[in-house]
């Protein structure tokens, strides 16, 4: 029999990279979805209808972060394994505006989560293992480059709050009662499954628009921040390996090479033999009141104890998106006759 496996979270871009790579390790997977007006499901159809080996097809729950009595009936209906919680308000501009919403999905839903999990371990006598998506925002201000676990947080926006909290939880539910609880404090990763509105695919889902002659302006904020910017595919085994270990713990998940938004910039506009000087506008709408500077990780914990490594490079991933953009604006452009 192969383990259960819950994700919260499974209809984004992790989600749905996650999902298959259980799947390939034979786990029966199910996700959380919430209810919308139209269907978010389109990264995960496909494993709707169970793997190329005949697997089990994905089987999906409908469910809130901040909806605790449906979090806990998911749990005692599925009984899973490992839970994997996926699921927040991701966009850190967005958390601005939404501090609240942000802190209650991010923050406190983390906490409906470990605490529906420790009533279920204590009262079936079982040992779920949790999976908490931490994030590299919650260094910030960071005070040392390279950051790594013992690096001190100092989160720098409402989004990057509720993630400190939620690390916080995760340990203190390790702590106190013995819970397999795990903080993957994954750096920026990317893939053609990006969200449109974070500033990698924003790039190369423009320049693919401009080549093919749908677009003409791209308009973004601040070309100078520095990320680390992995794949997401790679990002995901390390999730899973975390889980896979004998204790729980910390690992911070990166590449250790930062670049700016401009060299992602110009790398992405090269590949299609644009000058992106030509298309980009400042608007400061998407300047935040607060940036972070500059995140590059360390990520030899990793390395050492999960023996995970990434294998797509900064170019890799560019011209991935690039090339996946281009089909997909040729697409567009079909479908509408031209
Ligand atoms: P994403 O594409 O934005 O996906 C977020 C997922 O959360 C979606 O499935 C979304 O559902 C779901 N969700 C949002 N609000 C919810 C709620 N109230 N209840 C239940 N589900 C809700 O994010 P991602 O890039 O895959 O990232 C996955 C996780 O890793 C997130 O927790 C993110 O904060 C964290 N993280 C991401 C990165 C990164 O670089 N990608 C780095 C560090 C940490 P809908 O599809 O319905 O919107
Ligand atoms: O911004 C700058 C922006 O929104 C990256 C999330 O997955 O990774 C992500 O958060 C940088 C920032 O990602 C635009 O100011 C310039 O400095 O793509 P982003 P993020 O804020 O780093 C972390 C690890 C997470 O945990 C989050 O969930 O790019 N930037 N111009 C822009 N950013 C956006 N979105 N749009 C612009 O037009």
């Amino acid at each position: 029999m192969g383990k259960v496996a819950l994700i919260t979270g499974i209809t984004g871009q992790d989600g749905s990279y996650l999902a298959e790579l259980l799947m390939s390790k034979d786990y029966e997977v199910h996700g959380v979805v919430r209810r919308s007006s139209s269907f978010a499901t389109g990264r995960i159809d496909h494993l709707r209808r169970g793997n190329e080996s005949g697997g089990r097809p994905l089987e999906l729950h409908y469910g809130d972060m901040g909806d605790a009595t449906g979090l806990r009936g998911i749990i005692e209906e599925v009984r899973p394994d490992e839970v994997y919680n996926l699921a927040a308000q991701s966009h850190v501009r967005i958390s601005f505006d939404q501090p609240e919403y942000t802190a209650d999905v991010v923050g406190l839903g983390v906490l409906r989560l470990l605490e529906a999990i420790r009533d279920h371990n204590q009262r079936h006598n079982r040992a779920i293992r949790f999976y908490q998506a931490g994030s590299s925002e919650m260094f910030g201000k960071a005070e040392e480059v390279p950051q790594r676990e013992t690096t001190r947080f100092h989160p720098r926006s409402p989004y990057a709050c509720a993630k400190a909290y939620a690390h916080s939880q995760t340990v203190n539910y390790r702590e106190a009662y013995g819970l397999f609880a795990v903080n993957g404090i994954l750096f920026n990763h990317e893939s053609p499954r990006r969200g449109e509105n974070f500033v990698t695919r924003k790039i190369t889902r423009s320049a693919g628009r401009i080549k093919v002659g749908l677009q003409d302006k791209l308009l973004l904020g601040n070309l100078e921040a520095k990320r680390d910017w992995g794949f997401a595919g790679d990002y995901v085994e390390a999730m899973w390996l975390m889980m896979q270990q004998d204790e729980s713990g910390d690992y911070v998940i990166a590449t250790g090479e930062t670049h700016s938004v401009r060299e992602f910039l110009e790398i992405a506009f090269d590949r299609l033999k644009l000058d992106w000087n030509k298309y980009v506008a400042i608007d400061p709408r998407h300047l935040r009141p607060a940036e972070v500077d500059i995140l590059c990780g360390d990520a030899s914990k990793a390395r050492k104890l999960l023996g995970w490594k990434p294998r797509v490079s900064f170019e890799q991933l560019v011209a991935m998106m690039v090339d996946a953009d281009l089909e997909l604006a040729n697409r567009e452009l079909r479908s509408l006759g031209r």
